[in-house]
């Protein structure tokens, strides 16, 4: 049953669950090309989620500042292909939230282990804001944080468990967001981290 959050962001509480496995297995084989790693912000912070991406493009942030880009900056080789099971099951989400025809060209991929957390922002280096983004959670599980348009706005404290999908899009697509610091809460199947990707129209 959707939970919604917004006018046009819901959690599918549960909605991964019967793929975790072949998600998990499509994450190894992803890894094992661009493996995870801790990108460096415009303000020269070192980034306490590791990353990697697959599809199309991928998001990076460096000295120089956010982007979309067609390969792996640590490789220089094209990211990942994204499986087909990741594309389905966006697509999927994306129906069950109301948004047809979601076409992903980026699938970001978060790794947090305890104390990893992101700070309020908005996702806005995409071409496509008339897209949804889809979120998909699993292992340990996290305190997301849903604000409004402005930075100022009290956010929203809403817990994302172990195969929960959140999906954003219309009067909700650029509302802050971010996650509480990750609480040492290891997950019986993926131990002390907690993968998040996201699904998004970028190009
Ligand atoms: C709400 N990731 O990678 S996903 C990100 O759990 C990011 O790793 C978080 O925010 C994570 O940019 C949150 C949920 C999410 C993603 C995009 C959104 C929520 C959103 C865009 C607009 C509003
Ligand atoms: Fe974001």
């Amino acid at each position: 049953l959707p939970e919604p959050i917004g006018p046009r962001a819901v959690v599918l509480r549960g909605f991964a669950l019967p793929c975790v496995e072949g998600l998990l297995s499509a994450i190894a084989a992803i890894e094992a090309i661009s493996p995870f790693r801790h990108m460096t912000t415009p303000g020269g912070f070192t980034m306490s989620v590791a990353l990697t991406n697959c599809g199309p493009l991928g998001w990076t942030t460096d000295r120089h500042g956010y982007r979309y880009r067609g390969t792996d900056p640590a490789t220089g080789k094209p990211w990942p292909a994204m499986p087909a099971l990741f594309g389905q099951l966006a697509r999927d989400a994306a129906s069950a939230a109301g948004f047809e025809h979601f076409d992903p060209d980026a699938c970001l991929i978060n790794r947090y282990v305890p104390g990893a957390r992101m700070s309020l922002h908005q996702d806005k280096n995409e071409q496509d804001f008339g897209a949804p983004i889809v979120s998909v959670s699993l292992g340990m599980p996290a305190i997301f944080l849903f604000g409004g348009l402005r930075r100022s706005d009290r956010p929203l404290k809403t817990p994302l468990y172990h195969g929960d999908i959140a999906v954003w899009g219309a009067e909700d697509r650029m509302r802050y967001h971010g996650i509480m610091p990750l609480k040492d809460n290891p997950h019986p199947a993926l131990g002390r981290q907690r993968i998040n990707f996201t699904f998004r129209k970028a190009g």
